[in-house]
């Protein structure tokens, strides 16, 4: 009987234990998958968020390229125009600082061309150049912000500046000063930008 009686109560435990384990093991294993779950989850969007390191230095380059300062444009072409007062009463430029011309010089370039357009006074009065829609009296609309001594800030003789701009637009232009009567006097030209 007491045999029998520890038998029952040895094998209960056991089952008992089984029990647990059972129960522990359907534990463990749902502690598993959830966690697994997590970790896929979680690497998916570590994935996403975060790029690998050659991805992170490619990402660099391209952020580089797209970033250029205007400043550093290389230009297709360096056109250098001398300008100034003619006798009789009449203003012009040149390519030279010797010649000046009313009109001034036809000017050509090319569709897309960066420009870098020069220009040096060469004579005893403030002038200044600009590519505009027409020739004007005064404020002429200015094509391509192509602007080189404004109006109320004229290069002064004997001085010099410039602009890099790009001739987006084909069409027959001018160039001109844009210090109010200028224009008329003789200080203009042609600025063709071939399609
Ligand atoms: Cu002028």
């Amino acid at each position: 009987m007491d045999m029998h009686g520890e038998e029952r109560e040895s094998q209960g435990i056991v089952n008992k234990l089984w029990g647990m384990a059972d129960r522990y093991y359907i534990h463990a294993t749902l502690l598993a998958a959830i966690l697994l779950w997590i970790a896929i989850i979680g690497a998916m969007i570590f994935d996403i968020q975060i790029p690998k390191a050659g991805e992170e230095a490619a990402l660099g380059a391209g952020g580089g390229a797209v970033a250029i300062p205007q400043g550093q444009l290389q230009p297709d072409v360096v056109i250098t125009l001398y300008g100034g007062e003619l006798p009789g009463g009449k203003f012009g430029f040149g390519l030279s600082p010797d010649e000046l011309f009313t009109p001034g010089p036809e000017i050509r370039v090319k569709q897309g061309q960066v420009i870098e357009l020069r220009f040096v006074n060469v004579g005893e009065l403030r002038h200044g150049v600009a590519i505009v829609q027409s020739v004007e009296k005064s404020n002429p609309v200015i094509l391509f912000n192509a602007l080189v001594g404004p109006p109320n800030n004229p290069i002064p003789p004997g001085s010099e500046g410039s602009v890099v701009f790009v001739a987006s637009q084909p069409g027959e232009f001018y160039y001109q000063c844009p210090v109010p009567n200028h224009g008329p006097k003789g200080m203009w030209g042609k600025f063709i930008v071939e399609p």
